[in-house]
């Protein structure tokens, strides 16, 4: 482009009140007119290098102007029917504005939002007609991140493309009454836990989209690296809130994004310039931030700021009056100005000096009131994705400039309560049909009547073409995938199942398991093992040698440790995904190999192994989202419990992942003392999600304290699946009469179980009998508790007799959860880990906290007593 021809870039330049400055304008662009972009940004480069080499202290500003990225004449044709494209659009902005009021005239209380569609529209039809491309033969599908607020206009789509009827729009927000009707309920939210057939991913969450698409983007890179599947072509589109960036997890990976090179991944970050209180930067330029963000994170930033009607006003503004006009005008008066007229704008905007009254000149009001900004404009919507779609090298955000509830006149466009609104009167019904030459009669519009062309009208063929074009209908979630055969549990395990006393801790057991079944040639190419900078924690380091730490660019070093048979080995096809110290980034990679057999059709098993306290307390809203998208993998809380991480102290000592790790259905979650019980709990755990493909995924908890491990008890395999088993019944010292056959049930987890057992020693030997039962999974006992009427539990307990006494490395919420299951009339007394963790040694803290093989013979005595 020939920046001499282009008035936006000579308004940008500075005003040549020199000679001096004039002359080096003037050299600079016959320097452009003569050789071309290139070789200016070559001299550009020169002079900042120059620069840099005294020491000047200068640095490129990271803000271009308030202006489309794109220029007119570089924008291309647009490829579509434009005049068929607003009309089939405005049907979809009617249908889903008719789903939410029609939902809240009948339920005031179910909520949704109109706003962030009618600001959303254009950029998500421009994806749906031109690039969202879904899984066919011949591509694997992109992936799309859909704005969650936005789901009506997802809905009223799939309703004009046949997928949803009126009766499963007027369910909107009713799943359980839809249901029941015989209607589908729609999700408020993109939920594939609750539309499996439907959504794929959930954005629900602010924050946990975005930084999902980047991982899952950076997981396409590693199958196709690894050769598992050839992900090229393929791409990642998310449309998130200019609000939602204010979020960590939005831009705490932007740096990945780009240091990957993840070119599969395209953003398209709706400013429309509100978030749900007001302005999202009401004294500043939410766009002018985040391009400065992401361009110095090294993404590909392309502005869409204004539509083509403006393409002329710019064309004529030869002073550069209106660049200057949006440098100084900050966001919360754009906010007003898109509330306001015409007339209001001309006076205002227009109305703030000679130059841009000049421009306005020519338009009427309602002109002026339609100037559109980039992100309604099809156009230049199409010509930023397509440039988007084309860049290489680099992640592409586009900053699309739009307006909140644009349409809704004066009952909503640029409001500051438009997010919540959900009521249109009359008049404002009759307006947005009028805005948008909807081929409504006046009493369908008032009677907000859905709209749905006829069949064999032009509108429907144009529709179902472009998506046939493109794959078919979108969005949709696909589960088929090959099984993947898991080997037998005594090939890789038997050094746990016969443990006989051997000494180990379960994370060292866990290690060991891990590294067999990588060795297994249908199964190990399938585990993905990941960390955030951990592994050596965890024992882990001679994988890196083994299986390489996935890497992009291969090792372009000689590591220090090169000569060592544990050197850190980083390969293109690495298998280990080292996440560094992003607990949030680790668990957006694991959700994106543990939803792999649904997103690729092709089965992965991601191990995430980390401290446990920074997993359900650190990520939660992560981890119930990896469980809204049907996850399966397994996550490993190790180092856990509040006494066993010994030196650690408060922050690090979990005693509660247990607890919320119980409230997420699909999740099941142990605490195995033992390597045995490790064992058929890995080994079932990958039979259910690889082989009978269910949807749930496993938490375990793994401790790094040593202690001997016992073989697997005869028949206990199926006791520890279910959440606990007989250990042992100590029978009493014959020597000790005087306690007069006394007995008591001692029930315990994870690491506690060894104090368990030494004080069912010490009370055997004080003359009593001790059942020994080992608690593998107080939730799933809890949840098999709920649901049956005979509880497990109760049947366990019914061949022991006494008190039971129940002690764990968690807070005693956790055995209180299976109170109500033991058998009537048996004292039930929990021991628990309640309160701030602190350091010393397992000894002392366990003392400290009441759970060591002391406390439980006093309770136990106590209870007997
Ligand atoms: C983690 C989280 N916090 C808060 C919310 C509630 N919430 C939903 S939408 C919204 C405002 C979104 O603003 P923005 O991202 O700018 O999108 P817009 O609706 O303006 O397009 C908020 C606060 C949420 N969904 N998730």
């Amino acid at each position: 482009m020939n920046a001499a021809l282009n008035p936006i870039a000579l308004a940008k330049l500075p005003d040549p009140t020199t000679q001096e400055t004039a002359e080096w304008c003037d050299g600079f662009l016959s320097l452009l007119a003569a050789e071309g972009d290139s070789r200016a940004r070559q001299i550009l480069d020169e002079l900042a290098m120059l620069a840099r080499s005294h020491r000047v202290g200068w640095q490129p500003d990271l803000n271009t102007p308030y202006v489309n990225t794109i220029a007119p004449e570089d924008q291309g044709t647009f490829p579509g029917d434009l005049a068929m494209e607003e009309r089939v659009g405005a049907l979809m902005r009617w249908n889903a504005l008719v789903m939410v009021v029609r939902a809240n005239q009948a339920y005031g209380e179910l909520g949704g939002h109109i706003a962030s569609y009618a600001s959303a529209a254009d950029l998500f039809e421009v994806g749906f007609n031109h690039f969202f491309h879904a899984r066919s033969p011949t591509h694997g599908g992109d992936l799309v991140f859909f704005q969650p607020h936005s789901a009506p206009g997802v809905y009223a789509r799939a309703f004009l493309e046949g997928r949803l009827n009126e009766a499963d729009l007027l369910h909107y927000r009713q799943e359980i009454t839809g249901a029941a009707s015989g209607a589908r309920g729609l999700s408020s939210y993109p939920h594939p836990w609750l539309m499996p057939d439907f959504w794929q991913f959930p954005t629900g969450s602010m924050g946990i989209g975005p930084i999902s698409s980047i991982y899952h983007a950076r997981f396409m890179h590693y199958l196709t690296h690894r050769q598992l599947l050839d992900c090229q072509g393929r791409k990642v589109w998310g449309v998130f809130g200019d609000g939602e960036m204010d979020e960590p997890e939005s831009t705490s990976a932007l740096t990945l994004a780009a240091r990957e090179k993840l070119d599969n991944l395209v953003w398209v970050v709706n400013c429309n310039l509100q978030r749900l209180d007001g302005p999202v930067r009401g004294n500043g330029r939410i766009i002018d931030e985040l391009e400065r963000l992401f361009s110095g994170a090294g993404w590909n930033v392309i502005k869409l700021v204004w539509g083509s009607d403006w393409d002329g006003l710019f064309a004529r503004d030869v002073t550069g009056a209106l660049v200057r006009a949006f440098a100084n005008t900050v966001d919360g008066q754009m906010q007003t100005f898109a509330a306001k007229d015409g007339r209001f704008n001309r006076d205002n905007f227009f109305g703030q000096n000679e130059a841009l009254a000049q421009l306005a000149m020519g338009l009427t009001d309602e002109q002026i009131d339609k100037l559109k900004r980039g992100g309604h404009d099809l156009v230049k919507i199409h010509a930023a994705y397509a440039a988007a779609a084309r860049h290489q090298g680099q992640p592409t955000v586009i900053l699309a400039h739009t307006k909140k509830g644009y349409g809704m006149g004066t009952a909503g466009q640029g409001k500051m309560t438009t997010h919540t609104q959900k009521k249109l009167d009359d008049h404002d019904l009759i307006g947005f049909r009028n805005r948008f030459d909807l081929p409504l009669s006046d009493d369908q519009a008032k009677g907000l009547a859905f709209y749905k062309p006829a069949d064999d009208s032009a509108e429907m063929s144009y529709l179902h073409e472009h998506r046939q074009r493109l794959g078919g209908a979108m969005p949709r979630r696909e589960t088929t995938c090959d099984i993947v055969p898991v080997p037998a549990l005594d090939q890789y395990a038997a050094f746990a199942l016969q443990a006989d006393g051997k000494e180990m801790s379960t994370t060292m057991a866990f290690v060991r398991l891990l590294g067999n079944l990588l060795k297994d040639r249908q199964l190990g190419p399938r585990i993905v093992p990941i960390v955030a900078d951990e592994a050596r924690t965890f024992g882990m380091a001679n994988l890196f040698k083994q299986i390489g730490i996935y890497s992009s660019v291969g090792q372009r070093y000689a590591p220090e440790d090169i000569g060592s048979v544990l050197s850190y080995r980083e390969a293109l096809d690495g298998q280990i995904l080292e996440e560094g110290i992003s607990e949030a980034g680790a668990i957006a990679s694991w959700t994106a190999a543990a939803t792999s057999y649904s997103v690729h059709g092709l089965a992965m098993l991601p191990l995430y192994i980390y401290y446990s306290m920074f997993g359900f307390q650190r990520v939660g809203d992560a981890i119930w989202a990896a469980a809204d998208q049907r996850a399966r993998g397994f996550l490993l809380g190790a180092t856990s419990g509040r006494t066993t991480l010994a030196g650690e102290g408060l922050q690090h000592q979990d005693g509660t992942s247990h607890l919320v790790a119980a409230t997420i259905p699909n999740c099941k979650a142990y605490d195995p003392a033992f390597a045995c019980e490790l064992a058929v709990i890995l080994d079932a755990g990958m039979r259910a999600m690889l082989v009978e493909q269910h949807d749930v995924f496993y938490y375990i908890t793994l401790m790094n304290e040593n202690y001997a491990q016992p073989s697997l008890p005869e028949g206990a395999a199926s006791g520890v699946l279910r959440g606990a088993y007989p250990f042992a019944t100590i029978p009493p010292d014959p020597a000790q009469t005087h306690s007069g056959g006394q007995r008591v049930t001692l029930l315990g987890s994870g690491a506690i179980l060894t104090e368990v057992i030494q004080a069912a020693q010490r009370l055997a030997e004080q003359g009593i009998t001790v059942d020994v039962i080992s608690v593998t999974s107080w939730s799933e006992l809890s949840r098999d508790g709920a649901s049956q009427t005979e509880p497990y539990l109760g049947t366990l307990l019914a061949d022991s007799a006494g008190p039971v006494i129940a002690a764990t490395d968690y807070v005693r919420a956790v055995p209180e959860s299976v109170r109500a299951f033991i058998p009537s009339g048996r004292r039930y007394v929990t021991l628990g880990t309640d309160g701030f963790g602190r350091s010393d040694t397992r000894a002392v803290l366990r003392q400290f906290f009441g759970v060591d093989a002391a406390s439980i013979i006093q309770a136990a005595t106590a209870a007997l007593a």
